[in-house]
Formats: C-alpha cells, structure tokens, sequence
C-alpha cells in the first residue's frame, strides 16, 4: 500500500526529530503554569503535540499548515463537485501532503473495500432501545466492533513493539474508518426513516456516499463532504481529541479510543452545540412567530444570557476571531440557500451578537464558531433531528483523531499521566509568594 510506504518513510524522519529534542533539549521550558490554568481548565497550557493542525487565534485552523480556504482548493475533487473528497482530506492529514489523484484514488478504492459493516454490529444497533441518542448508538457500534481490532489481537500475541505499533494501528484506522459513515446513515435510517436502509452505491466516495444512504439530494453530497473536511481537526486539546488521544495513550486500541472520543464530543459546550443552536433559533421563532428585527433579536440574545445561559455557536476557548469554518458554512448557504428563513437569521445574528456578547463582557471571543451554522444547513436538507447532529461531526472528527493516534504510536508517544496538586497546596503557593 503506497500510503503506508509512504508514512513508514516520513515516520523515520520524524522519530529522529523526536528523539533529537528529547535527547538534547528536552529539559527546555516550553512555559509556566499560574494557578488560573491549573484550576481553569488547562486554557492556554502548551501540554500536548502534533503536526496534524495547528490552531492559531486569530486566523483558525490550519490543517498540515493549509488554512481552510487552500485546503478547499488544493485537494481533488470528485468529477462535476464543488468540494474535495474527505479521502483526499484524510490523506493530507495522515501524510502532510497534497495528495495527487492517483494516490487520493488508491484511498477511495481502499476505503470502498473496508466500508462493509459487520452483520452483528446492525443486529445491536436493532435491539437497542428506541430512546437511545444516535451518538450512543455509534459509540456503541464501534465498540461493538472492537473484537475485530488487529493491534488488540497482536499485542495479545506479544507480536507488537514500540517499533512495530504504529503499523497495527494503522491497520485497524483503515478498517475503521470508512464505516463510520454507513453507520451513521444506518442510524438515522432505523431512527427517523422507520429503518427504510438504502444501500450503499459502489461508485461513490466517501461524502457523496453517505449523502446518498441519508436519501437526501444534491448538493447535500457537497455539503457533506465540505463538513467532513472542515471539523476532521482542530489540534489536539478540544475535547473529543483529547480524549481520543488519552484513550490511546494507554495502548487501547483505535476502537477503544474512537468510542471514547465520540462520547467526549456529545456535550453542549463541545459537538453538542450544534443541536442547542438550531434549537435556540428555533425557539426564537416559535416565541416571536415571525423573523425578527434587529432590535428584537438583540433583546432576545440579552434574554439569553440574563438567564444564564449561553449563547450556543458563539465563543471559543482558543479562538479569538470568527472561525474560518463558519465562514466557509456561511459561503456555502449564501450559495445554496440564500432565501432560508433560518439560515437568514444566523446571518442576522452574526450582526447582533458580537456586539451583545462585547457588551456583556464575560466571553473571551465574542465570535461564532462552526457550530452555529451547521443545524441551519442541515434543516435545510430535511436533517433537522438534531439530536442526531453529534454523529455528524463524530464522522468529521474520526477523521483527524485517528491519524493523530496513528502519529501518536508512530513517535512513540507515552502514556498520559499528569500530575495533580491539592488546594492546599495551591494556597501553600501563595503562601510562600
Ligand atoms: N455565551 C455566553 N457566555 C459565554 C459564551 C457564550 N457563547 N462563551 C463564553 N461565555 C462565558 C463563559 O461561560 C464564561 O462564563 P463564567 O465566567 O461565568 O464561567 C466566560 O464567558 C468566560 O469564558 P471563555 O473563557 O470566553 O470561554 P471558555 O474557554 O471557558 O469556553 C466555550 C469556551 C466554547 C465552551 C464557550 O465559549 C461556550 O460555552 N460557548 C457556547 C457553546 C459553544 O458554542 N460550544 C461550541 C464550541 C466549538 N465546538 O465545536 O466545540
Ligand atoms: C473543535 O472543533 O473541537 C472545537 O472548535 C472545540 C475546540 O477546539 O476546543
């Protein structure tokens, strides 16, 4: 496999970088840790490593050093689409490179042969209960999957080194992967569409694939394959690659980590805003029963956060403007759906609620992220079940996580283990200043 020779000669270069800092520098001080960032979640802490993207402030994510609109322009795109395969996106992550089409090719066709799903893993998702959220569903389905796991059974054979790991991983990421998408679509299908499954068509990718399996029409296809892009990495501090990595850094395998990171994506403050924006739009349009103007969506905004809630899609930890990733959705709508009532209102409300969040003074970044747009273009779509929105972003994010765990084997990269204090001793720090 081209892909393979291909990351089995980068790693070597990298393990050199690795080991070359670690030998001769690794007792050089990256940072200090203040007291607020011990009690306050870690913000701003320079802990973890990786060169699949890199956040910036002010400018958003860079994906192997490609900003959101390059990327959108480099890789290759299916004939007659407007957005690159998730294939190509995949491999820019795993590899660094621009893929060309033959090598994005070698992954589409790789990707078509593994996407099968297990028999038994359908037979679970039937049987559970009809209340369980979709993203449970999936976390349990690639759990279920877990006794299919290569590196699992290696390492019980006593076949896997330090060495050798990254090859085992790698190996159950490209027989994981490409069956998160059909999982997905099975899941909406047996939940929302009284389990009317439509196959999957052999001639398509990735994206267009799975739009396909939703039952949902063009440019639903180039939706999907834009989204999967877009929220496949934002470096490895949020939360569902955090966790991913964590899960990993113990040697489970790609199944183990993949379930955990989806469950940490599932919370309103992290893959489950999305849900909580198009929901809060929505309840601003069943209490006012028309669009409102500015004045009254600036009121209504002032309602939210005097009640104490946030405002869901607004705001970031690491952020510090608006994120490219809403931009690149907001481009997309003012092409596809320009005349929508919702997504008017998340443009109306790009107008309003910086200056509303400014004003009330407490979020850092006063900005939208990706996910206050996305529920509005899915509506659009006829996906409006937004308990299913989580799973949408699961399938993006599965994308990036595994190529970091794949790295993360690569490079030898240990267990995570850091060190807790106790208030007290915080207070015995002060103490002592
Ligand atoms: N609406 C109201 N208050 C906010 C918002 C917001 N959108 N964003 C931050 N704040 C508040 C925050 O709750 C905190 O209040 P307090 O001091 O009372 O605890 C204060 O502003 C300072 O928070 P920040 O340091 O600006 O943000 P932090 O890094 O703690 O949290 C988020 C980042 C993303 C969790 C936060 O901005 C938020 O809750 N946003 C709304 C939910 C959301 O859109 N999440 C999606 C993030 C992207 N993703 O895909 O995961
Ligand atoms: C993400 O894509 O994971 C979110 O923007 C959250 C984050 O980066 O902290």
């Amino acid at each position: 496999m081209k892909l393979k020779e291909k990351l089995k000669e980068k790693i070597e270069t990298e393990r050199e970088r690795v080991n070359r800092l670690l030998k001769e520098h690794g007792d050089v001080k990256v940072g200090d840790i203040t007291i607020a960032q011990v009690i306050g979640g870690m913000r701003g802490l320079k802990v973890l490593v990786t060169d699949i993207s890199y956040l910036d402030p002010f400018e958003g994510i860079r994906y192997r050093g490609y900003t959101v609109d390059e990327v959108l322009q480099k890789l290759p795109k299916p004939k007659g689409a407007e957005m690159p395969y998730d294939e190509a996106q995949f491999y820019l992550l795993m590899t660094g490179d621009i893929p060309t089409e033959q090598e994005v090719q070698e992954i589409i066709d790789l990707f078509k042969e593994k996407r099968k799903v297990p028999n038994y893993v359908y037979k679970v998702l039937d049987s559970m209960p009809t209340q369980a959220r979709p993203d449970v569903m999936l976390a349990v389905a690639v759990d279920t999957m877990q006794q299919e796991s290569v590196f699992a059974k290696a390492y019980a054979e006593n076949k896997i080194t330090k060495q050798n790991a990254w090859e085992y991983m790698l190996e159950d990421v490209l027989n994981l992967l490409p069956k998160i998408p059909m999982i997905a679509a099975y899941i909406y299908r047996l939940k929302y569409k009284n389990n009317n499954q439509i196959p999957e068509n052999p001639d398509l990718d990735f994206g267009g694939n799975f739009a396909h399996m939703m039952g949902i029409d063009k440019p639903y296809d180039d939706f999907s394959r834009l989204y999967f892009i877009l929220l496949s990495d934002h470096e490895s501090g949020n939360v569902s690659a955090h966790t991913t990595h964590l899960v990993a850094s113990a040697w489970a395998d790609a199944y183990y980590s993949l379930a955990a990171g989806i469950n940490g994506l599932s919370g309103p403050l992290h893959g489950g805003a999305t849900q909580e924006a198009l929901k809060w739009f929505q309840e601003l349009l069943k209490k006012l029963n028309k669009i409102p103007t500015k004045e009254e969506l600036e009121q209504f905004c002032w309602d939210t956060l005097n009640s104490g809630q946030v405002i869901p899609g607004y705001g970031h930890a690491v952020l510090r403007k608006t994120d490219p990733r809403f931009v690149a959705q907001l481009e997309f709508g003012k092409k596809h759906l320009p005349d929508d009532k919702l997504f008017q209102l998340v443009s109306l409300l790009y107008e309003v609620a910086p200056d509303v969040l400014t004003k009330h003074g407490k979020a850092k970044n006063p900005w939208p992220n990706c996910d206050n747009i996305t529920g509005t273009i899915q509506a659009h779509y006829g996906v409006d079940q937004y308990e299913f929105y989580p799973v949408l972003f699961d399938i993006s994010r599965s994308m990036g996580v595994l190529s970091n765990i794949t790295w993360d084997r690569a490079l030898g990269y240990p267990i995570e283990r850091p060190k807790s204090v106790t208030l007290k001793m915080l207070e015995s720090l002060v103490q002592k200043d």
